[in-house]
Formats: structure tokens, C-alpha cells, sequence
């Protein structure tokens, strides 16, 4: 068995407790003294540093929001100077205005430390050449697993999204042995490779994928590995955290979550306390250790659960259950998170389309389509084609401008689409991952 950093990986539990208690302690202590917004939170939850006791005592600070972060849009949530910031991730927001993340040396280092911990879990060494097919850029997907990789030793492929083909034909004449994608992009890659009558399994070398960026199941864990002779690993993360960084072992049997990193706890989203182990509820997360942006009980919205019992590969840290579902209204597209409410934002901008619409989103030839259906305002109603061409032009032009992706619109005639007099539906998510 293979561990990155066996002395912390795996680690007696009750020792990582002690270990934990004091790196939050010293974390609560020194946000409280030096960042106002962590202070002003504290104080009105009327908590101070020296309340924080035992670990349990985390449930007495408050709970941050992505609305946080936007509220402190660009950087007034950093603790540290912008000269120590070495790097900058941005991620789509809500209403248009991103969430912005800084990274400190010490920050990058242990992102690159905790995928290289993943990696090493699951087999890849320096013999490796690992194909990076996440998007590189603001997206933290392609540079994460790039870094990650690299400290293990293996050697890079970063082909970054998209030129399939040709991603297929490298894959082939550099001997990629992994690859890191959203599971999406793997099946679409299958596909292509099919036609162009390229059997993966046995006219390449590929033996590991790391899936993750947007939900996926065991059936496309079964598809992909049934068609290709893969193993497939859930690889897990959020840009607040850093980006991609936590994955299963080979066990497969939940993700670890290195405990000097990342603090977790599950909580009924309603009620907002601890549900047991084992229990479904919101991940909650707190960064033990990160500098220029730190995070302190950060709700995630996703849904998962914690598991216990100890994993067969040695490591003792907490492991989290695949991520099944979210709890809030965010829809992974291609691997770009789309709000419904970004897109109503962005209708509102155009003169000649109302803020009725529906969006419709498909699974065609393993890729994920966004329809987007819009009513137009009465006014702006025509039967001549070519003005309503211009303003279905103008639509997906903005829509690709606020979204980053293409959207395919259809509008519709004023009154026409559905309306709702509780709870509005606006997205009917076709996709099957079955
Ligand atoms: O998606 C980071 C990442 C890149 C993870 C590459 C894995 C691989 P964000 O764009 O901030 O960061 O989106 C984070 O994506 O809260 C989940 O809802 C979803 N997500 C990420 N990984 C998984 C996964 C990156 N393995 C959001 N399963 C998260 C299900 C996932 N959902």
C-alpha cells in the first residue's frame, strides 16, 4: 500500500482530534484579531476565540455563505496582503458577480499536497503520464490536477477541454496511463474514439480517470469502466476550498478527507445542527489551514454524508459519501456551475425579451445541452424572421458572455410559457446518468 505521508494519513484518531482542536483554536484566534468580517460575525453570534473548547465547540461560530463571499467581492474576506497572493481562481456567481479566491505559496502547496496524498492513493507514481483534460484558467480543475500531479512525479499531459480528436491521438502516441476529466467529458471521449475506431482498451494505455467537477453515479462508473477496462475515482472539491483535491482511495468507498486540511461536518440543512454519521445532510466545511482566504463552516450546498468505519487502505481520516445532489438550485453544465437566477439577470438586461423562461437541459451524444426557452415582451413580438433571429442571436450571445457556455435559445410568444403560483419551476434537467 502506498501513502504519500503515511505518518499524517494515518494517524490515530484520537491523536488527529488533539491535532485538530489546536489548529482550530489558533485558526478561530487569529481570524477574530485580524479580519473584520470574521470578527463582526463572531460578535454578533456573540462567540469569542477562547469559547472554542473542544472540537464539538464549532458549532457555536457562525456559518458563512457564498453570499459572503460576494458581498466581500473583491478581496476584503483575504487575511493576509495582496503581496502574498501568488494566484487568483474565479468561479461563476449568481447575479454575474464571480467569487473571487487567492492563494498564498503555502496555499498552493498543500492543494498540490492533498491531490498528490489522492493520487498516490490510488496508485498513480512518477511511472504515470497523466492526461489533464479539466478546463485550465479561472476554472481550478485543470491547473489543480496539473499541480497535483506533478508532485507526484508523473509527467503532464495538459491538453486542458475540447480538440478531442486530437486528445485521443496524443493519448495514444504518449502513452497516457490517466486522465483527469469530468465524467461527462470521458463518456464523449469514448464515443469519439469509437467512431474513429480507437478501442481504448486495448489501443491505449489508459488504466485510471479522476471524475469529478459535476455529479456522477455508480451506472456511469459501471458504463465507462465496462467500456474502456478503467478504473474510474471520484475526485471531489470546490474552488473555495481550492479546487479539485480530495479523492477516493482504491478502495472506492468513500472520499478521504485529510483531517490537517479540511474539518467537515453534515448538518440538516432546516435545522441547521449535526445529523449523525452515516445520515445525509449539507456538507460544512472548515480550512484548517488555508492563509490568503480562509474558510470557516462554509456551507456547501452539497449533499453527502460522513462514514466512520474504518477504510481497508490504513488511512484514518473521515471519509464523505459521492456527492448525490445539491441544495440549492445550482446546475453543473459541461462543468460550469449555472444559477437559475443568473440567467433571469442576464434576461433582464434585454429590452426585448420578459423574465419568463425555462431551462431545459439534455444529455446529446454524452455532452450536456442548456436550452433555454424565452418568452418576448409584446412589444417586441414580430413575424418578421430576421428580426427575431437578431434578437435570438442577442440572447445567446449574452447568455455565452454572463454563462461562459453555449446556450441554445428558443423564444417564445408572449404569455405562452407555464406559470407557477407557488414555488416556480424554471429547469427541467433531462439528463440521465444511468
Ligand atoms: O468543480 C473543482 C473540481 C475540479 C472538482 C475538478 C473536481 C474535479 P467548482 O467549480 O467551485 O469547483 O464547483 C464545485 O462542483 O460544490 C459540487 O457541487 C460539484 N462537484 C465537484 N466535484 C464533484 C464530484 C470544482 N466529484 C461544485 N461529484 C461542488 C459531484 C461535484 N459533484
Amino acid at each position: 500500500m502506498a501513502y504519500w505521508n503515511k505518518e499524517i494519513e494515518c494517524m490515530p484518531p484520537e491523536r488527529i482530534k488533539e491535532l485538530q482542536l489546536d489548529m482550530l483554536q489558533k485558526l478561530i484566534a487569529n481570524l477574530y484579531e485580524k479580519n473584520q468580517f470574521y470578527r463582526n460575525k463572531m460578535v454578533q453570534k456573540g462567540v469569542k476565540p477562547e469559547d472554542i473548547k473542544t472540537l464539538e465547540d464549532i458549532t457555536k461560530l457562525p456559518f458563512m455563505y457564498k453570499q459572503d463571499l460576494r458581498d466581500n467581492y473583491p478581496t476584503k474576506m483575504f487575511t493576509v496582503p495582496l503581496n502574498d497572493v501568488v494566484r487568483f481562481h474565479v468561479s461563476s456567481g449568481t447575479t454575474g458577480k464571480p467569487t473571487l479566491v487567492g492563494y498564498t505559496r503555502n496555499d498552493l502547496d498543500y492543494w498540490s499536497e492533498a491531490l498528490a496524498r489522492s493520487l498516490t492513493s490510488c496508485g498513480v507514481t512518477d511511472e504515470d503520464v497523466m492526461q489533464v483534460s479539466y478546463g485550465y484558467g479561472l476554472f481550478t480543475g485543470g491547473l489543480g490536477a496539473h499541480y497535483g500531479a506533478e508532485k507526484v512525479g508523473a509527467t503532464v499531459l495538459p491538453t486542458g477541454t475540447g480538440n478531442t480528436e486530437r486528445q485521443i491521438e496524443l493519448m495514444q502516441d504518449l502513452g497516457v496511463t490517466a486522465i483527469a476529466c469530468t465524467p461527462s467529458y470521458l463518456i464523449h471521449m469514448i464515443d469519439v474514439a469509437r467512431e474513429k475506431g480507437v478501442d481504448i482498451r486495448k489501443d491505449t494505455k489508459l488504466k485510471r480517470a479522476f471524475l469529478g467537477a459535476e455529479p456522477w453515479t455508480e451506472g456511469m462508473r459501471k458504463h465507462i469502466e465496462d467500456a474502456t477496462g478503467i478504473k474510474a475515482y471520484d475526485i471531489y472539491g470546490m474552488s473555495e476550498m481550492a479546487g479539485p483535491m480530495y479523492t477516493e482511495c482504491e478502495e472506492r468507498n468513500g472520499i478521504h478527507i485529510p483531517w490537517d486540511i479540511m474539518y467537515v461536518e453534515v448538518i440538516d440543512p432546516e435545522t441547521e445542527q449535526p445529523v449523525p454519521a452515516g445520515q445525509k445532510g449539507e456538507l460544512v466545511v472548515t480550512m484548517l489551514r488555508k492563509e490568503a482566504f480562509p474558510l470557516v463552516r462554509y456551507r456547501v450546498k452539497d449533499i453527502t454524508n460522513v462514514i466512520l468505519e474504518p477504510c481497508k487502505c490504513g488511512r484514518t481520516s473521515v471519509r464523505i459519501a459521492r456527492i448525490t445532489g445539491r441544495t440549492d438550485d445550482m446546475l453543473i453544465i459541461r462543468g460550469i456551475n449555472v444559477f437559475p437566477s443568473q440567467v433571469e439577470h442576464t434576461l433582464l438586461q434585454i429590452p426585448e425579451v420578459s423574465a419568463s423562461y425555462m431551462i431545459i437541459v439534455d444529455r446529446i451524444n454524452s455532452l450536456d445541452v442548456m436550452t433555454l426557452q424565452v418568452e418576448l415582451k409584446p412589444e417586441a413580438f414580430s413575424d418578421k424572421v430576421e428580426e427575431m433571429t437578431a434578437v435570438k442571436k442577442r440572447v445567446e450571445y449574452e447568455m455565452k458572455k454572463y454563462l461562459n457556455i453555449a446556450v441554445k435559445v428558443e423564444l417564445k410568444e408572449p404569455g405562452s410559457l407555464p406559470r407557477f403560483e407557488g414555488k416556480s419551476k424554471r429547469v427541467i434537467d433531462r439528463r440521465t446518468y444511468e
